[in-house]
């Protein structure tokens, strides 16, 4: 019993469901200097598109829409200050190497396993809240 409650709570923890907006698979990293990034699945199940206008979080000072951009050798982060598109019945992947949400000024002493708030706004959605743990912690110099 015990264990089934455990499981339940895991699902409802890892999945935020709001009318058309889903968001799935939340998670997030912490980099150097207070840096941190955040992963996730949006997914669109409405006719209609949707935009990720903003985000924010009270763990970090600010919280940017960023894409990793390779180009020959070259890695860059773009900054999406307009926000992301998130087409009409389709699913767009925040994940290592591609957008990702890119937290600075981290609140400090946080730990694996801690979760961080954020707080995301949409443009034909209410604002969701999404509470992603910290899986990795940056490399121990
Ligand atoms: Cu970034």
């Amino acid at each position: 019993m015990k264990k089934l409650l455990i499981v339940i709570t895991i699902l409802f923890a890892s999945n935020y469901v709001y009318a058309e907006i889903k968001i799935e698979n939340d998670w997030a990293r912490t980099t150097p200097n207070g840096m941190g990034a955040v992963y996730f699945e949006i997914k669109n199940t409405s006719d209609k598109d949707d935009f990720l206008i903003k985000a924010s979080s009270p763990n970090a000072r600010s919280v940017m829409i960023h894409e990793t951009q390779r180009t020959d050798n070259i890695t860059k982060m773009k900054h999406h200050s307009s926000g992301k598109k998130i087409p009409a019945n389709n699913k767009i992947f925040f994940q290592p190497g591609g957008f990702h949400l890119m937290l600075s000024k981290i609140d400090g002493g946080l730990e694996l396993g801690d979760k961080i708030r954020i707080n995301l706004e949409f443009k034909n959605n209410e604002t969701i809240s999404i509470e992603p743990r910290l899986k990795i912690l940056p490399p121990i110099k």
